[in-house]
């Protein structure tokens, strides 16, 4: 067998590997998840190194794209990686729109042109007490929204997911109200570490992480960064959140990562980094504390 594990094996390798075999007894060779990505994935040219990465050991390939939230395409973890594997994201048409000077609209290829491409290796932390280490690929926010000028009246940014029946069969036994929406306040959404992704693991992002472009806000539990994005909307008033209209007191608007705010039915202090045994204390703003200023004299427990 050729193959080693899922996670050591590139697209790079694949491809020469693919043709010199029968194709077809390469691929029936392969577990889905792996086809599916042989399938995908594309590698991203010129991708410079962050300094806002952690120098934290990311997690593998294998555990970022298979374990995944994703209510579209089912509600269990391993379901996303089977179940989007089909998903259809070129042709793509981000519209970015509202209170704004210029609004654009982007197409699939236009996504990766809005800045220069940077590997940024962030913690990432889930409501429901899982973390992980991962690389992503984008840019700041903040370098499309420069190009649109927001107006004076613009105080915050909102955020729509893709949704089509037809395409995401499973999303009603999800029994939440979709698309699925987030939103930010304008200055949060203008910080530095506020990242547009693209891609992961130096390869354009895989359907379960949300191609074809995710948001991505490292000190925010992991449900704020809304997968597929279709629309971005500058506004005066604060924009709804799919999970804080699902359940007002266990999931606000902030939704800061905040060790000493427990959810109503768990502890936040600890978390569980895929791949370790011991749960590892969880970090004020995961870790990200150059964003307290943002939050000065607001009182976090209420504004949870
Ligand atoms: N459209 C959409 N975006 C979403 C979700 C979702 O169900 N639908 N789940 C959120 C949650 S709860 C988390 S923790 C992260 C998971 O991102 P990952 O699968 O890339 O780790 O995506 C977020 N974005
Ligand atoms: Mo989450």
């Amino acid at each position: 067998m050729l193959i080693r594990k899922p996670d050591d094996l590139r697209y790079s390798e694949v491809t020469p590997r693919a043709l010199f075999l029968d194709r077809r007894a390469f691929l029936a060779s392969l577990p889905a998840a792996l086809l599916a990505r042989e399938a995908f994935a594309a590698k991203l040219p010129d991708v410079h190194p962050s300094p806002l990465s952690t120098t934290e050991k990311p997690n593998t390939f294998a555990e970022a794209s298979s374990y995944n939230n994703y209510y579209e395409f089912g509600t269990r973890k391993d379901q996303p990686a089977k179940l989007a594997t089909g998903f259809k994201t070129n042709p793509w048409t981000l519209s970015v729109e509202g209170m704004v000077k210029k609004s654009l609209k982007l197409g699939h290829d236009d996504l990766l042109k809005v800045a220069p491409l940077e590997e940024r290796i962030y913690r990432h932390r889930c409501v429901e007490g899982w973390s992980m280490i991962i690389p992503w690929i984008g840019y700041s926010l903040s370098a499309l929204l420069n190009k649109l000028e927001p107006t004076e009246k613009a105080k915050f940014v909102a955020f729509e997911s893709y949704y089509d029946l037809k395409q995401m069969p499973e999303a009603p036994s999800a029994h939440i109200p979709l698309p699925y929406v987030e939103g930010l306040r304008l200055d949060e959404a203008m910080h530095p570490l506020t990242m547009l992704t693209v891609g992961m693991y130096g390869e354009n992002l895989p359907p379960q992480n949300g191609a074809p472009i995710r948001l991505t806000v490292p000190w925010k539990y992991g449900f704020k960064g809304a997968k597929s994005i279709v629309k971005i909307k500058l506004t005066d008033k604060q924009p709804p959140n799919t999970w804080n209209i699902i359940n007002p007191p266990e999931y606000g608007f902030y939704s800061n990562v905040n060790p000493n705010v427990d959810h109503p039915r768990w502890s936040q202090a600890t978390e569980r980094r895929l791949g370790e045994f011991t749960r590892r204390p969880t970090l004020m703003f995961n870790g990200y504390t150059q964003v307290a200023s943002l939050y000065n004299g607001m009182d976090l427990k209420k504004f949870y």
